[in-house]
């Protein structure tokens, strides 16, 4: 808590272009939450090295995925954004909790599987200890919640675990956080496989709306979206393409399901598919334009970049130093 605000931690990969599903998945509320906590928001890069990466790339998707999220409308004088690497406090006490940490706990992450499935050249001890430095990031700030996707609820409960384990043992150190999971556009479908979550990584590009495409290409996108022969707008699972569209367009507009149903009774398919890609264009060509007037001012965004960070590490190191005297390292004497 600071004053009577509770503080919130989340993080995002730089690793490739943003879809439409993290905007209304996890941005968009972010943006609303900001309004109600104490909200550290990260670019979690330390991560990203998980998988081999391009660095050049990597720099200039960091930067950028910062500015989208004051494109976004998170205030950087009120939230804290800032890069992971920048607060060395993350890795040194992901060092401490991987002591905490069991072999047999990393082994059930389904997400280590999955990636290491993915990356057979390069399963590396980072892969694996990847929900240990999430814990870090987390318990630095003594976050009380964390809003994440259901994919990301194996890692949250590992840090609760951890915060668990290792203040049973030294006391109350951590703060043993909460998930939140956003109700509205909590997982938008792939346009081209609605059984699959929209992705960044998707390779198929009519898969994702990323948050960059041009209006006629968020168009496009929208009118050649898998759907089915039946013919009637309907909300149901039968129907998962429509469904995913329904959400699409609900969290869009801020209309309901059922509402966006009956608006559209008795109308045909390509009518609001139509409707659709207005809707995500009214959405997106906005953040579009601040996106693009924020990364012009490269003073200001390195100003938000160095003083954020001095904010972030201003909480960090009060934790770690708690930390570090708990399981004995030696004070640091000054002058
Ligand atoms: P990748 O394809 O690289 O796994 P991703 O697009 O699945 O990436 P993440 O980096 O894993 O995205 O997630 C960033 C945030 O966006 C998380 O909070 C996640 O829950 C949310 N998110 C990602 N995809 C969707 C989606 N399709 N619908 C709703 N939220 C999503
Ligand atoms: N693993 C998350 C990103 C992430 C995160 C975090 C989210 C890293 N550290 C701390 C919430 C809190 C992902 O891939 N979406």
């Amino acid at each position: 808590m600071i004053g009577d605000r509770k503080i919130l931690f989340s993080g995002m990969q730089a690793t490739g272009n943003l879809t439409l599903g993290n905007y209304l998945g996890a941005l968009k509320n972010w943006v609303a939450l900001s309004e109600e906590y104490e909200c550290y928001y990260a670019v979690v890069d330390l991560h990203s090295i998980t998988v081999r990466q391009d660095p050049a790339e990597l720099r200039k998707r960091a930067r950028a995925l910062l500015t989208l999220y004051i494109a976004a409308g998170i205030d950087p004088e009120k939230s804290i954004l800032y890069y992971q690497s920048h607060v060395s406090g993350h890795a040194e006490l992901a060092w401490i909790l991987n002591c905490f940490t069991y072999m047999g706990e990393l082994n059930r992450m389904t997400q280590f599987k999955d990636k290491a499935a993915k990356h057979q050249d390069n399963i590396n001890a980072g892969l694996f200890t990847y929900p240990v430095l999430m814990a870090a990031d987390i318990l630095l700030y003594q976050a009380d919640v964390v809003p994440v996707g259901v994919d990301q609820m194996q890692h949250l409960e590992l840090t609760r675990n951890l915060a668990e384990r290792f203040n049973a043992v030294y006391g109350d150190v951590f703060t043993v956080p909460e998930a939140y999971i956003g109700k509205v556009g909590a997982k938008i479908m792939s346009l081209q496989d609605p059984s699959k979550k929209m992705s960044k990584s998707d390779e198929n590009p009519n898969a994702s709306i990323y948050l960059m495409d041009d209006p006629d290409t968020i168009r496009r996108k929208c009118k050649r979206a898998v759907t089915d022969s039946e013919g009637e707008i309907r909300y149901r699972d039968e129907q998962p393409g429509l469904k995913n569209l329904i959400d699409i367009y609900s969290a869009c507009t801020g209309k309901g399901p059922d509402e966006v149903v009956n608006a559209f009774a008795g109308r045909g398919y390509g009518e609001f598919k139509e409707a659709v890609g207005d809707a995500v264009v009214a959405v997106l060509q906005p953040l579009q334009e601040r996106f693009r007037e924020l990364e012009k001012d490269k003073a200001a965004i390195d100003a938000v970049i160095r003083n954020n960070a001095e904010r972030a590490n201003a909480t960090a190191i009060k934790t770690l130093r708690k930390v570090q005297k708990k399981v004995g390292f030696p004070e640091r004497v000054r002058g």
